[in-house]
């Protein structure tokens, strides 16, 4: 099953067995958040695991998240409709100190999906980018994305930034990544928070 055969490829870091088995997938008919979820997400999933077990190293974190990446630019298309009317705008990154990425990107995909205009600020955001984004392009929501428990403290730090610059009020904010959780958002005063990317959808919405 291509399914498999996905999820093996990426744990492998095989990118160009990644791309070729994504490509059989879809054109097998395989839906892609099945995909998604069921191959690319999971294999992620497992890495994770394998890091902590002492059997995966950076590198091999590194070479399975190129793999996904390459899976993820082959599902886009599917995975974004063509956006109708804009939604909302939407400034997104990924907090200071954090590479992290591929969650932080899944989630302006389907929020661009869902007709949002982003503009992504890619990853090791400090607070005085964020707000220097917001005063620039005044959208409607603003997005962080955090993978460790190390850097998710500098979600905080970025509101109470904001709020000093007056312009808190001005912005809904969204908090995600693994180690985010709904008490925390709310512990640190943000509008919302999304444990996936179809969720952070509804959230948004919700929020404009
Ligand atoms: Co790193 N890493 N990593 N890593 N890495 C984790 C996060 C870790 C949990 C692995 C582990 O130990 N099991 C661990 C964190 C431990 C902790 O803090 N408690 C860890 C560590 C320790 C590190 C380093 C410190 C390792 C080192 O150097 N010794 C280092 C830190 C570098 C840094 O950021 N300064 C590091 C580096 C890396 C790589 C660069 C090698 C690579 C990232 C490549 C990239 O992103 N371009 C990497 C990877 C790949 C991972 C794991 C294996 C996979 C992350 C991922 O992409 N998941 C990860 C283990 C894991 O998560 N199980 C791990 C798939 C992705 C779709 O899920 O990002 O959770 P996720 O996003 C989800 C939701 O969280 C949510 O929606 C997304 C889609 O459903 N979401 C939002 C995310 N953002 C959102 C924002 C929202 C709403 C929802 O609103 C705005």
């Amino acid at each position: 099953m291509t399914l498999d055969k996905i999820y093996k490829s990426v744990l492998e870091g095989d990118a160009p067995g990644t791309e070729a088995n994504v490509k059989s997938s879809l054109d097998e008919g395989v839906e892609a958040g099945k995909i998604l979820n069921e191959s690319l997400i999971a294999a992620m999933h497992e890495v994770g695991n394998r890091f902590e077990n002492g059997e995966y190293y950076v590198p091999e974190m590194l070479i399975a998240a190129r793999a996904m990446q390459t899976g993820l630019v082959l599902l886009k298309p599917h995975l974004v409709e063509a956006g109708i009317e804009s939604a909302g705008k939407v400034v997104i990154g990924t907090v200071k100190g954090d590479l992290h990425d591929i969650g932080k990107n899944l989630v302006a995909m389907m929020l661009e999906g869902a007709g949002f205009e982003i503009i992504d600020l890619g990853t090791d955001v400090s607070p005085d980018q964020f707000i220097a984004a917001v005063q620039e392009h005044k959208p409607h929501i603003m997005g962080m994305s955090a993978l460790l428990t190390t850097t998710m403290q500098g979600m905080k730090s970025t509101i109470e930034v904001l709020e000093e610059a007056g312009v808190r009020d001005s912005v809904k904010i969204i908090v995600g990544g693994a180690p985010v959780t709904d008490d925390f958002a709310k512990e640190i005063s943000a509008d919302g928070y999304a444990p996936d990317a179809s969720r952070a959808v509804a959230v948004a919405k919700s929020l404009v």
